[in-house]
């Protein structure tokens, strides 16, 4: 038995087949700073609502998968110190020894998908980093969407990272990746790559469509919906890339590796910009969590293919 406690407002739409949409922790935990991360953790479950979902976001707290935060709970994971930053491989031992964690995005869609929840909304996932030919860091995030049934809604994979190489893993892995209503993918903090998306739609329905789709077809895994930073929050790519480099030869001095070094860099570029970075993530993940609701409504109305 999997200890897991679920929300009141969770509860309750599972009762009724409400649409929800998962959040992670680890944006809150390791991605942003207090009191900023509450801040943004609370506005993010709003705007679910306001759009006619609930949110559902997910932790392991003494050892219990906490599906959907009350209030009070998500105040404190904002302060608490020593929370792991849990993926596929630590997950089920952070339940089994009581441990406290945040989830990535690869945890998140294990417990969404245990719970019967669909849709995941994220600011960027976790890819392939800079340098992986040396360090192999590649993230668990990627594999996750090749196998487990949830849309994950991101405005792309972090541009910290190695952006051709993170999507040229995720063809490999057979994983769709669809921009939203734009021909390009989007890069974050920014609305536009240079790289053309693999797969373009313009309406929730159509998304809604092709996971059903997917399910119907025996294939296993998720998709990847890539949501373009709205125009007046971006940073454009090109101010942003002597930052990147010089928080990437930062990390590379200090022997930051594995688990640490995305906390690392966005940290610093947080820094650099002089909070300008936060202020776009904030807006890239709301953004997000807007669509995420919208796509978790169509699911609900239509029905599965046959
Ligand atoms: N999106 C954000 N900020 C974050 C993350 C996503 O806007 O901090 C987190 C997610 O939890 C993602 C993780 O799974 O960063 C990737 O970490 P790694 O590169 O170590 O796999
Ligand atoms: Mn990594």
């Amino acid at each position: 038995m999997i200890p897991m406690l679920y929300s009141k407002e969770v509860a309750k739409a599972l009762e009724t087949g409400a649409p929800i949409v998962a959040l992670e922790s680890t944006i809150i935990t390791h991605g942003m700073p207090f009191p900023q991360n509450v801040e943004t953790a609370r506005l993010v479950e709003d705007d679910i609502r306001h759009a006619g979902a609930v949110p559902a976001t997910i932790a392991v707290l003494g050892g219990v998968l906490h599906i959907g935060l009350e209030p009070e709970t998500l105040d404190q994971l904002g302060q608490a110190e020593n929370v792991a930053k849990l993926s596929r491989a630590d997950m089920a031992a952070c339940i089994a020894t009581g441990g406290n964690g945040a989830t990535t995005v690869a945890a998140t869609m294990i417990a969404a998908h245990l719970a019967g929840i669909h849709v995941f909304a994220t600011g960027g996932i976790g890819g392939v980093h800079k340098g992986a030919e040396e360090s192999f860091d590649i993230s668990a995030d990627l594999h996750e969407l090749a196998q487990t049934p949830v849309t994950v809604v991101a405005a792309g994979a972090k541009a910290i990272l190695d952006l051709p190489k993170t999507f040229e893993v995720l063809e490999t892995l057979g994983v769709p990746v669809i921009a939203f209503g734009q021909d390009m993918l989007p890069a974050f903090w920014s609305a536009r790559s240079d790289m053309a998306a693999p797969l373009r739609m313009d309406t929730v329905e159509q998304i809604a469509k092709s996971q059903q789709m997917r399910t119907a077809m025996g294939l296993k895994g998720g998709q990847l919906v890539t949501n373009p930073i709205p125009k007046d929050a971006e940073i454009p790519a090109n101010e942003l890339a002597p930052i990147i480099t010089q928080a990437l030869n930062e990390a590379e001095t200090a022997g930051i590796n594995a688990k640490a070094v995305t906390p690392f860099l966005l940290g610093r570029i947080f820094e650099l910009t002089e909070g300008r970075s936060l202020t776009a993530n904030i807006a890239l993940v709301r953004n997000n969590a807007r669509l995420a609701a919208q796509i978790a409504i169509a699911m609900r109305q239509e029905p599965a293919p046959r």
